[in-house]
Formats: C-alpha cells, sequence, structure tokens
C-alpha cells in the first residue's frame, strides 16, 4: 500500500488564525489526506503549533500571561477550532514539547560536527533600560525602505521587505518604549549555508514536478545565492543551545531561532504521534527504516516556500543523515479579505472560531476550497460566499438529495423501489459520470482545488439534469417502473455523492451516507466505476428522507456580517 506522508505549515501559536491561513494550508491538506485515505492509501497527516520566537513571547505579554501558559491555552483554542472544521490530522503537536527540543538539538550538533555551523560576534540591537537584547520584533522603528514608523525589527508591515533589527532608523524598544538602544556584540550561532548551495540547487533540480509557484520560489533564492543565516536569538523562551549535551558557554540566554526548530517539528510532532499510538516514527522519516519509499507532500503559503525549499532542506541534507525530504510541496498564494487584509487587532475579517458560530463547518470549506488562491491571491467576500453556497450547496446538492428522498418516500415508501431497469437515460448518465470521475480524480490528485471542485459541481450538476429528463413524477402516472428505476438510481447517485464529496464536505457526506443508512466507515472507498456505484444500494434497502442538508444564506445576515466583520 502506498504511503503518504503530509504536512500542513504549522499555524504560528499567537491567536486563532483566520479563513486566509486556513485555506493557505491547513484545509487543502486536510482534504487531500482525506481523498489519499479514500484512495486506500496509508496516509500520516501531521500538524502542529509553532510555539517558538518572538509572537509568542509578545503575545504572552499583551495576555498578562507566562508564555508557557499562553502557548498551553492557545494550542487547545487552536486543537478545538482545526477539530471542529473537520481537519483530520493523525496529530496536532506542540513544537515546544520534548521531542522537538531533542531533535533540533541533534540537529545542530550534527551540522557543527560536518563544519556546517560557526559562531559570530556580530552587533545586536540592545535595550539599557530593558537590560536586554532585542531580536526580531522586540524592536521596532522606521523603515529603511519605506520610512514607515512602526517598521518590526523581523519585517515592515507597510513595504513588505525582511529586515534586521539592525537596520531600522530611530529604534525603539517594543517591551518598554525606551530609545536608550545601542549596539552590542554578541555571539550567535550561524548556519553555514553559503557551503549548501550545490548540494541543494542539485536537489531541486531532482524535483521537476513541483508546482509552478514552488519552484519560481525556489530558484529566486537559488540564484540569489544562499547566505549563511544565524540560527539563534537573544530570547527566553525556546530551544536551549547546548555544547556535547551541556549549557553552551555564552549561550545561556539564548535560544533556537524560530524557523530552524519549527519545521523540524514535522518530525517531531510525528514523534509524538509514535509514542501516543505505539507506532513507530522512522518508517516516515528515515530513508533507512522504511521512508525511503514514502511520498513526502507540504502544503503552505507562498510566504512560507522559501523556508521549505532551502532553509530546512538544509537542515536535513546537511546533517549526512537518510532523513525524509519533501518530494512534492503545494504552496498557496494569498486570499484577502475583500482585497485587504484580515487582521484582528483592526477587526478585519472571520477567524476560524467566529466562522463556526455563524455556520457549519462545510459551508466555509466548500466555499473556501472552491475559491482557493492557486493561480493568483483571490478576494474573500460575504457576498461572494453567501451566493456560493446558496448556489452550490442548496440549489445543487442539497435540492437533488431532498427532491430524491422526498418523491421516493411519498411515492414508493422510505426504500430503495422494486421493478423496472437501467436504460439508455442511465447508460449516458454512467457514461458521463465515468468521465466526470476521472477529471476530479485527476485534479484532486495533482491538488488543483479550484478545478477538483469545479469538476465536484459539475457531478452534482449531472445528477440533476439526470432527474430532469428522467423524471420520474411525470413516468410514474404512465410507467411506475421506469420511475422506480429512476428513483433507484437517484438514490443511488446520493451514495455516489457523498463519497466524492466527502473529502471537501466530510459533514456532509457523512449526513448523505446515514440518511441512507451505509456506514461511512466503509463506503468512503474511492468510486471507481459509477454502474457499480449506481448497483449499490438495493432494492428494499431502506432510509430516512431527512430536512434539507444547508440552509440559504439570507441577505440580511450578509449585511449583518459586513458590519460585524468590518467589510464595510
Ligand atoms: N508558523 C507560518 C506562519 O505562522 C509558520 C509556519 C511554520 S512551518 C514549519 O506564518
Ligand atoms: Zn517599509
Amino acid at each position: 500500500m502506498p504511503r503518504i506522508l503530509i504536512t500542513s505549515a504549522l499555524p504560528y501559536i499567537n491567536g486563532i488564525k483566520h479563513l486566509g491561513n486556513l485555506v493557505g494550508s491547513m484545509l487543502p491538506a486536510d482534504v487531500y489526506a482525506r481523498f489519499q485515505r479514500a484512495r486506500g492509501n496509508d496516509v500520516l497527516f501531521i500538524c502542529a503549533t509553532d510555539e517558538h520566537g518572538t509572537p509568542a513571547e509578545l503575545a504572552a505579554r499583551a495576555a498578562g500571561q507566562s508564555v508557557e501558559r499562553y502557548c498551553e491555552e492557545q494550542h487547545e483554542i487552536q486543537k478545538r477550532a482545526c477539530a471542529e472544521f473537520g481537519l483530520s490530522f493523525d496529530h496536532f503537536g506542540r513544537t515546544s514539547r520534548l521531542p522537538n527540543h531533542r531533535l533540533t538539538q541533534h540537529f545542530a550538533a550534527v551540522l557543527e560536527k560536518n563544519g556546517l555551523i560557526e559562531e559570530r560576534t556580530t552587533k545586536q540591537v540592545y535595550s539599557v533600560d530593558d537590560a536586554r537584547f532585542l531580536p526580531d520584533r522586540y524592536v521596532e522603528g522606521t523603515c529603511p525602505n519605506c520610512a514607515y514608523e512602526k517598521a518590526r525589527g523581523d519585517q515592515c508591515d507597510n513595504c513588505g521587505r525582511l529586515l534586521d533589527p539592525t537596520e531600522l532608523k530611530n529604534p525603539y524598544s517594543a517591551i518598554s518604549g525606551s530609545r536608550r538602544i545601542e549596539l552590542r556584540d554578541t555571539a550567535h550561532l550561524y548556519l553555514l549555508q553559503s557551503k549548501l548551495q550545490a548540494r541543494i540547487a542539485d536537489w531541486v533540480a531532482a524535483r521537476p514536478g513541483w508546482p509552478q509557484l514552488t519552484k519560481s520560489i525556489a530558484q529566486k533564492w537559488l540564484k540569489e545565492g544562499l547566505q549563511d543565516r544565524s540560527i539563534t536569538r537573544d530570547l527566553y523562551w525556546g530551544i536551549k543551545v547546548l555544547k556535547e549535551g551541556k549549557p553552551r558557554p555564552g549561550f545561556e540566554d539564548k535560544v533556537f531561532y524560530v524557523w530552524f526548530d519549527a519545521p523540524i517539528g514535522y518530525i517531531a510532532a510525528t514523534v509524538e504521534w509514535a509514542e501516543k499510538t505505539g507506532q513507530g516514527w522512522e518508517r516516515w522519516w528515515r530513508a533507512d527504516k522504511g521512508a525511503a519509499d514514502v511520498r513526502y507532500v507540504q502544503f503552505m503559503g507562498k510566504d512560507n516556500v522559501a523556508f521549505h525549499t532551502v532553509s530546512f532542506p538544509a537542515t536535513l541534507l546537511g546533517s549526512e543523515e537518510p532523513w525524509k525530504t519533501v518530494d512534492t510541496l503545494k504552496s498557496l498564494n494569498w486570499l484577502t479579505w475583500y482585497g485587504g487584509k484580515f487582521s484582528t487587532s483592526q477587526n478585519r475579517g472571520v477567524f476560524m472560531d467566529q466562522a463556526l458560530e455563524l455556520l457549519p463547518a462545510d459551508y466555509w470549506r466548500w466555499a473556501l476550497m472552491a475559491n482557493a488562491p492557486e493561480s493568483d491571491d483571490a478576494s474573500f467576500t460575504l457576498e461572494q460566499f453567501a451566493g456560493v453556497v446558496n448556489k452550490d450547496l442548496n440549489d445543487v446538492l442539497g435540492n437533488f438529495v431532498n427532491r430524491v428522498t422526498k418523491f421516493c418516500a411519498s411515492k414508493f415508501g422510505e426504500k430503495v423501489p422494486e421493478g423496472g431497469a437501467y436504460g439508455a437515460v442511465e447508460e449516458k448518465l454512467i457514461a458521463d459520470l465515468d468521465a466526470k470521475i476521472a477529471l476530479y480524480t485527476a485534479a484532486l490528485e495533482v491538488m488543483e482545488f479550484r478545478k477538483a471542485c469545479a469538476e465536484l459541481r459539475s457531478i452534482w450538476v449531472a445528477g440533476n439534469e439526470y432527474l430532469q429528463i428522467a423524471a420520474p413524477w411525470t413516468a410514474f402516472k404512465t410507467d411506475p417502473a421506469r420511475a422506480a428505476a429512476s428513483v433507484r438510481a437517484g438514490l443511488n447517485l446520493i451514495a455516489l455523492f457523498a463519497a466524492l464529496s466527502a473529502p471537501v464536505i466530510p459533514y456532509t457526506a457523512q449526513k448523505m451516507f446515514e440518511l441512507l443508512r451505509l456506514d461511512a466507515a466503509q463506503e468512503a472507498r474511492w468510486p471507481s466505476s459509477a454502474k457499480a456505484a449506481l448497483a449499490r444500494l438495493k432494492p428494499g434497502h431502506s432510509f430516512t428522507a431527512t430536512d434539507p442538508l444547508f440552509r440559504k444564506i439570507e441577505e440580511t445576515e450578509v449585511a449583518a456580517w459586513r458590519e460585524r466583520f468590518g467589510a464595510a
């Protein structure tokens, strides 16, 4: 059985994620994981919260909590929201747990042994009043590029430029606001990525199948030439820096940089999963322990691609140990909120917990995946969301299920009717469906989700068209056997639609199986032939006609949500 390892970019711990983050990595990864499981593959789907770095410390401080407590609480909040969205992780770990400490320290040690880590003393921003160095976001000031006055030490939010804290003009401490800032000498560990240039270039070249967005980002970084980068920070919260198993002299108040330990977190979260389930983790990660035939697929937003095509591979390849590296990397563009940024502080956009207060997960899952920001950035608007839900889910899928079950219940009772045989209309339906299922399957296989959703929608449409042509309500008066055959086809289509829709709208698929009194776990197998699918339910099989699967979104609701979420 083919084995597929799937990881989603690890959501940062500082607060619940918005719809853009969700569709940027976790949701498409889930759709893909569900699809591959239904195909009968052995899937391991791993995610975790990314908990180190200055944003975690600053957010904890703002919340008046210790950073340990803050991360623990936020992890639980995110974990719950992910579960409620149906994200089917085999494990949702934490980068602050012990396995990640061990592995991160292990990698640093072997990289150093291989001559790829060097201690360098450089000038860093120091706050006299806070009596500490100010890494990354701990310092703010004027952007050297665009003169924005509240640029952060690691990046300017106005022009997007990545910064080094020492580049800021008029710097001040983000902790105390103090402007008594000096540059002082301090030592840090540098990963000598420049030595790995050829190695990484060869490795990238050996992966020609990468999607275009991924390839172009990797090529851009390689072309600019890999820079040595500092992998430690003057921070309290993080993974301690060791030398031969003991605190490294001069590094007692330092920890590893969050982007060094975060991707190692994929492996560490797999170790957590293994500890939880009693299974082996090495067969997923070590080529010498059976992982050579694992296919590893990563999902992430485009801003994370460089870290996964260059930095993390540098860690893995530089170790000279047989670690599994990524085979296919699916990257997504931005989903915007009415063309702008989602923002907690400015109250713009819907966040994961709020979304589920408004409507069930599948409404969002469908709208987000059908409009996934693949070829370009895409804008999310509540108007478009309501339109997609009302049309695709209500008018097309929901209506189909409702019509078939209600009509059958009223004319034949709540069981699959007997009599009649499939004829030319059904032959055509089957041929039509086989072609569409093949296209849908192929789109999911190459992770083109917008296209996949369009194919799935057209499969639902084909069901409605069939019903229009077969018109059992008319046939019933003159030829009840013909009506029985088409209702039987209709009920079987519900089961087929459920199996095909399950990766995208799993809760609805479950309801569809339940109304047909089928065991969702057994039926979830990927349909290979429409003909077999249409013969699945035998005459006499009972079902339960239920309420509509979806409800429409009213204009008044859209208006109220616009107000609440800052769309106006
Ligand atoms: N935490 C993504 C972010 O929060 C970052 C991903 C890490 S993946 C190893 O922007
Ligand atoms: Zn700027």
